[in-house]
């Protein structure tokens, strides 16, 4: 039995798995023991890798529809002319921005390399990730923050930290992995969590700030002006390595303890109490998840999150730091690789020295590379219903369901000219609308790199063989790539390995530099986190940034960022009296559960539709039982059916959804985030019908 090490390609963790593999079967998949990251554990969903494709099986050769509208099987030079010839004919008659991409955070980096070369070099076209619903916000607040998008910690400070604060993060369900990092704390820790929700991580901490949804600055700046006033700051920590913070100090001295009750739920007394925690914490860790990123005004939230980590000298020691944690296996590959919303590697396309390096390591004309980001996910949404983009190629991402107020979505694959859908499953909500589906092989048959939450780089390798005429993800880029004709642009990207060496040139002397990594030795290794600079010598495996207080931007200097607390967009009014709240609902559902329904052991214990808890007290009032079918209404004029699963876990007023189930987003109304552009998928208010 050979035994074939690669990483699990959910969520950001990056756990690495034994597979025990026979005549080309896995016979058992086994959590590795050496690798750091998860020491001989992991989740549900990791041990089941090897149950993708088994039950509901992916076409080899791709589907083309035909005029009668049904799908019929085409052979691979036949589907790659048929994209090279609609895509640049669409292009030709309405310009190249008539064509875009949606991609992901779910593939190898050098896939996500390739598709930006594809779309943005060489068809110059616009191209997204599903990282904007995600990680968008976390990467604008690093950015403006820090001077570079720049999550600091490693895993480690949660064994390290005094005080451990999870602000809109529900790990136990979301990141278990990193979980079980908590619990070997070795001093400790105070566990605190501030959600709206008693989620499965309230439950495990010792202090739960249930706040009122979207309450979160309101709740940050009061603590931001205690601290102020109680003279519990790093002065010389501000003095030295931050900028504008008398700035930040004038915009929160309005937000007095008189008022925070009202405002957020929290008594006067409680944000005391967190505030002296705080201050008599040595080692103090902020934690951020999407109950944070997810909102209208969110990557304030974000900042007002790292100024409170600023001010207190919380930042580039053990222990400590402000910390978006990423939720895709490879958010951090596509933030800094895709070539979406910056160069390879970071830097913008107006950057010049950045434009002559990149079209250097390409070896292409400076003129051929974008000069500007890519419009948003939302904007090319409403540039398909406008007609302005007519052919689009979606790779490993299921907007049809995912997508906030997703029956846009759904209007924009009726009417788009051309959808291509590029996936492991045939049979996506997104895949019914397409005309061209490109069928890939799955995680477990491709080679790539994976770049985690703590900025660690481990392998993805073969753990079984392409059958004949599969292909990877890669494989299908490439030959969509030489169908368009892209010839020589193409000569540097024959493989994956090259690919990745090409991303270690573009990362060259920038904070994300990954010029030491060696793409053979990372096979098989403990990982390695950027930055890794050639002929620097690595002594510890895990490490965090800003050690020595020097900070991205042109000063060295952090940046305390703030504003004026935002109006809610929608208030609850009498019609719609309730606040409907999204996220994960189990460790073994994935998403959109494209994969995760081939796991008996999860669909044996999940609804099989979309259901919503609700409080026991509101259920009385309304008259509504267990299992109940409640018909929920959104100010989007939509209604939408949900069974009921009763739960102590929302407040009276709340309702929790789990996202797993496509009714939850047509309920959702298209807000975002000022600067991120990140949807706000955690609130809208809305009214509750008994039905049937
Ligand atoms: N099992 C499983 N694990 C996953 C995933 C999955 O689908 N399934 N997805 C992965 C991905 S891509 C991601 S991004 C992560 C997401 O990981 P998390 O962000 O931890 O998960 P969510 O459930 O989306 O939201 C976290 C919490 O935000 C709270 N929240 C809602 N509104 C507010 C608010 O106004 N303020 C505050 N403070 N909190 C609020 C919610 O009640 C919820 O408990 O999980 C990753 N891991
Ligand atoms: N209401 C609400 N909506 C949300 C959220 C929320 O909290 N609330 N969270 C948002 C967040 S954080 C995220 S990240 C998104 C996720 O949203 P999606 O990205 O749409 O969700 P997935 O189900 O993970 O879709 C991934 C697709 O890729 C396919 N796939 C898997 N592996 C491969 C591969 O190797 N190659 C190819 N080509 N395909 C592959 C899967 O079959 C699946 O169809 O959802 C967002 N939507
Ligand atoms: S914790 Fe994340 S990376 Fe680890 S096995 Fe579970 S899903 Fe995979
Ligand atoms: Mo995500």
């Amino acid at each position: 039995m050979e035994v074939i090490r690669s990483t699990c390609n959910y969520c950001s963790i990056a756990c690495n798995l034994d597979f025990h593999v026979e005549d080309d079967e896995i016979k058992k998949v086994v959590p590795t023991k050496d690798y750091p990251i998860n020491e001989g554990f992991c989740c549900t969903k990791g041990l089941n890798l090897d149950k993708q494709n088994t039950k509901v099986h992916n076409p080899v050769l791709p589907l083309m529809r035909g005029e009668d509208g049904l799908m019929k099987q085409i052979s691979w030079d036949e589907a790659f002319k048929l994209f090279a010839d609609r895509v640049l004919d669409i292009q030709s008659k309405y310009g190249k921005e008539s064509f875009a991409f949606i991609s992901t955070g779910q593939l190898a980096t050098e896939e996500m390399a390739l598709i930006g070369h594809i779309g943005r070099n060489f068809l110059g076209g616009n191209g997204d990730g599903n990282t904007r619903l995600c990680m968008a916000t976390s990467v604008v607040a690093y950015k403006q923050s820090f001077g570079f998008d720049a999550p600091p910690y490693t895993l480690k400070d949660l064994e390290e930290s005094d005080v451990i604060i999870l602000i809109g993060s529900n790990p136990v369900v979301c990141h278990p992995i990193l979980w079980s990092r908590v619990r070997k704390n070795k001093r400790n820790a105070k566990l605190i969590a501030v959600d709206p929700r008693r989620s499965e991580t309230v439950t495990n901490c010792d202090i739960w700030y249930d706040i009122k949804p979207k309450s979160d600055l309101t709740f940050l700046y009061t603590l931001a002006n205690i601290l102020i006033e109680k003279d519990w700051i790093d002065k010389e920590y501000i003095e030295k390595y931050t900028e504008d913070f008398e700035g930040f100090k004038e915009q929160v001295k309005d937000f007095t303890l008189d008022k925070v009750e009202d405002q957020t739920g929290i008594s006067s007394a409680r944000m005391l109490e967190l505030a002296k925690i705080i201050h008599e914490g040595e080692r103090v860790s902020l934690w951020w998840t999407m109950g944070i990123n997810q909102g209208y005004q969110a990557v304030r939230n974000a900042q007002a999150i790292i100024n409170i980590a600023l001010m207190t000298g919380n930042i580039g020691r053990v222990g400590t730091g402000a910390n978006s944690i990423t939720g895709q296996c490879n958010a951090m590959g596509s933030r800094l690789f895709s070539n979406t919303t910056g160069f390879y590697g970071g830097g913008e396309y107006s950057d010049p020295a950045r434009r002559k390096r990149i079209a250097e390591v390409l070896d292409m004309d400076e003129e051929m590379l974008p000069t500007k980001p890519t419009l948003p996910y939302n904007v090319i949404i409403d540039k398909i219903n406008s007609g302005e983009i007519r052919a689009l190629w979606v790779v490993a991402t299921n907007p049809l369901s995912s997508w906030i107020n997703n029956l846009e979505f759904k209007k924009a694959a009726e009417k788009i000219d051309f959808l291509v859908v590029e996936d492991i499953y045939a049979d996506t909500e997104t895949a019914h609308y397409c005309d061209l589906l490109l069928p890939s092989a799955n995680g477990l048959k491709k080679e790539g790199v994976i770049i985690n939450t703590e900025r660690r780089l481990s392998k993805l390798n073969p753990v079984l063989k392409k059958k004949d005429n599969e292909l990877t993800d890669y494989d299908i880029m490439l030959g969509v790539g030489k169908a368009l004709g892209m010839g020589k642009l193409l000569d540097k990207w024959k493989t994956p390995r090259e690919a990745f060496e090409l991303m270690k040139e573009c990362s060259k002397g920038m904070p994300c530099d990954i010029t030491g990594v060696d793409y053979d030795s990372l096979k098989d290794s403990r990982g390695v986190q950027w930055p890794c600079r050639k002929g620097e010598e690595i002594k510890e495996d895990e490490r965090r940034l800003f050690e020595d207080n020097k900070y991205f931007t042109p000063s060295k200097k952090a940046k305390f960022m703030y504003e004026d607390v935002a109006q809610v967009p929608i208030e609850p009014s009498e019609e719609y009296p309730y606040l409907f709240n999204t996220g994960r609902g189990t460790v073994g559902q994935w998403h959109t559960q494209t994969r995760t329904r081939e796991i008996n052991d999860v669909s044996a214990i999940v609804p099989h539709r979309g259901y919503v808890n609700i409080n026991n007290e509101l259920a009385e009032e309304l008259n509504i039982k267990e299992n109940d079918i409640v018909r929920i209404s959104s100010p989007n004029g939509i209604s939408n059916d949900f069974l009921v699963k009763l739960s102590r876990t929302v407040k009276k007023n709340q309702i929790y959804a789990p996202m797993h189930y496509i009714e939850a987003n047509s309920l959702l109304p298209s807000i975002f985030d000022t600067y991120s552009k990140e949807p706000n998928f955690k609130y809208v208010p809305v009214k509750i019908e008994k039905i049937g």
